[in-house]
């Protein structure tokens, strides 16, 4: 019974073991046809895309559900150099941000961190394995559950084009451009008087009529002969070569102190050219004329290079191969104001009117929320002049009224230019004198300008000094109101300085009101000044205005006079004014 009983549990065993190896059978049966199915349709698919891709111009991959690559097209083939291969063993790299990383790692977690089914990745790199050569690309991707097509925009042409506009197309020295724009960025710097720069203006002589006698081909290779040359001087740091035009070169040359040492270079330069070419049959000598101008102070960076020409010009006129310097006067080099008065009149449509802007900091928050414009005036000659020289000249010959309407178009222009180039709002002060406020169709021109930029109002602020509000009430307060229904905002400036009656001020639509320097310079040892800044800040705010305190130059001078509430400051020990791309810098920061 027992030994049955055993028997039979056997056979059931074996019974159970067919039937499910028969069940197992169909069923790897059907997932085999299944996936045989699904992959035919996957085939399927894929080849229909492969069609399109044969002909495209942009780079394709496809990599499988498991991310190798299935196919690539023509395109892709050419560019990774892969024609003569079939099989798709090498994996090229890609940058998308700061790593290189495996074509297929990338695709593989970019599809699996996102529900998403398309990415574009613009702007990265690709580089394939064992090269060092990058290649500028917009990657593109679209996966779906079986598949993946990497599309690779190949952006070196576009690149190249860019470059090419700032390199001289025969020497591929950077060009007239790029020396503009690298002069820009020199220039903001020198106005904060970290650098100090030379620039070398060098022509070839008779240029023309060598080429004439020693053909095109033999003039250019000159040309491109003495660009290596004057490339040997080029450091990272302190010399810079161009290649401005024709047989002009320009050299920059960063914080060399000593005027010696610049001429020596420079005569090393005529000398080296001098040995350039012979030919036997004609007796070729080369020489090149040399204009300089050195600065300590500056104009724009166009008028760097027009008095560097002014300077080559000169050593032309002497005859060839020499070497003029163009020396701006000193800092505070004398000028009389009858000299300022003559030079006012073009001063505006020179350009030598420059808007700098001095932040304003909110003391809560701590951050920047405004700035104030305030011009400066960088004489060709006399370099900077300060505003309180020149202002009063200005308001005696009426040329405040066009300067103003200048600071008013280059802060309009400003602002736009912020908020086009996503920068935080920050409002915008312009100071503003009674000779402007008094003036026919000011109002009106403000609001004409507004509208003009589509700007709004709220972004700027205008100020004016307590001594002007006082002298023409009624015509002052008429217009303040009127700006004010604009939507801009009016800030008492120097307050403190001209005894306003508290009936007149009361009625002064000012929003801010601004404590005059000269209640701080002291404060810290004075008290009677501390007494005065707390009361006037008390006052200000009774009467529902804001306060600046400008003039802040010490971390104690902050302290204290956050303390007595002041809403915001102003002082070197934030910044000083600055030139517009310093002060970009400074809104980046924070
Ligand atoms: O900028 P400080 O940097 O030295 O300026 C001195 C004075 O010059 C300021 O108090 C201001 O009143 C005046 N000022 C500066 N910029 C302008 C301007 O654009 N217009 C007028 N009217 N005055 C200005
Ligand atoms: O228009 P207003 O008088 O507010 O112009 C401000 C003037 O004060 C400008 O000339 C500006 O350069 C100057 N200024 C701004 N902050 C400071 C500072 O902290 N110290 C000194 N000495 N001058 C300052
Ligand atoms: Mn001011």
């Amino acid at each position: 019974m027992e030994f049955l009983q055993i028997i039979d549990t056997d056979t059931q065993f074996n019974n159970i073991f067919i039937y499910l190896s028969i069940i197992l059978f169909f069923l790897t049966f059907y997932l085999i046809r299944r996936k045989n199915k699904i992959e035919q349709e996957v085939n399927k698919k894929v080849e229909v895309l492969k069609k399109a891709f044969d002909i495209s111009e942009e780079s394709i991959f496809i990599l499988s559900d498991k991310y190798k690559i299935i196919y690539a097209n023509k395109t892709m083939k050419n560019l990774l150099n892969l024609n003569k291969k079939t099989t798709f063993d090498i994996m090229p790299k890609i940058k998308v941000k700061k790593e290189w990383e495996s074509l297929d790692t990338f695709v593989s977690n970019i599809t699996k961190s996102s529900k998403e089914k398309s990415f574009t990745f613009p702007r990265s790199k690709l580089r394939i394995n064992n090269t060092k050569k990058e290649i500028p690309i917009n990657l593109f991707i679209n996966s779906s559950t079986d598949y993946n097509v990497v599309t690779i925009q190949n952006l070196t042409k576009e690149y190249e084009q860019k470059l090419n506009k700032y390199r001289h197309k025969l020497t591929l020295l950077p060009n007239k451009f790029q020396a503009l724009m690298d002069l820009n960025a020199i220039y903001s710097k020198m106005h904060l008087g970290q650098t100090k720069l030379a620039v070398v203006m060098i022509s070839i002589d008779n240029f023309s009529q060598l080429r004439a006698i020693i053909g095109y081909e033999q003039a250019n290779v000159i040309l491109v002969k003495f660009a290596r040359y004057l490339e040997t001087f080029v450091d990272k740091t302190s010399i810079n070569a161009y290649h401005t035009c024709h047989n002009n070169y320009l050299l920059t040359i960063l914080n060399e102190d000593s005027q010696k040492n610049i001429l020596l270079l420079c005569q090393n330069i005529q000398k080296e050219l001098g040995l350039f070419y012979k030919l036997d049959s004609i007796k070729l000598h080369l020489s090149a004329s040399i204009g300089v101008s050195i600065y300590a102070q500056t104009g724009s960076s166009q008028q760097l290079l027009d008095n560097a020409y002014k300077a080559l010009a000169e050593s032309e006129k002497k005859g060839f191969g020499r070497l003029t310097i163009y020396e701006t006067k000193k800092l505070n080099s004398k000028y009389t104001e009858l000299e300022l008065y003559n030079s006012v009149h073009e001063a505006i449509d020179k350009n030598e009117f420059i808007v700098y802007y001095q932040p304003i900091i909110d003391v809560k928050a701590k951050k920047i929320v405004a700035a104030e414009a305030l011009i400066r005036w960088i004489h060709p000659e006399y370099g900077f002049i300060p505003p309180d020289v020149f202002i009063p000249i200005l308001e005696k010959t009426g040329f405040i009224v066009d300067l103003g309407r200048y600071v008013l178009e280059e802060v309009f222009t400003q602002q736009k230019r912020w908020e086009s180039f996503g920068f935080k709002e920050v409002q915008v002060a312009i100071n503003m004198s009674l000779f402007e406020i008094e003036t026919e169709g000011f109002v009106k021109n403000v609001e004409h300008k507004l509208k003009e930029h589509k700007l709004n109002p709220k972004l700027i602020k205008f100020e004016i000094t307590e001594g002007a509000a006082m002298k023409s009430e009624k015509v002052v307060l008429k217009q303040l109101m009127a700006l004010k229904s604009l939507g801009l905002s009016i800030s008492l400036d120097d307050f403190g300085t001209g005894y306003t009656s508290f009936s007149y001020l009361k009625k002064f639509p000012a929003d801010i009101l601004k404590i005059d320097k000269s209640f701080i310079d002291h404060i810290i040892k004075n008290e009677e000044d501390q007494r005065i800044v707390k009361a006037m800040i008390e006052l200000g705010h009774n009467l529902g205005m804001k306060i600046i305190v400008e003039g802040i130059e010490t971390k104690e001078m902050v302290e204290m006079i956050a303390s007595y509430g002041c809403d915001y400051m102003q002082g070197y020990f934030f910044s000083k004014p600055l030139p517009v791309f310093e002060f970009q810098e400074l809104l980046r920061k924070r």
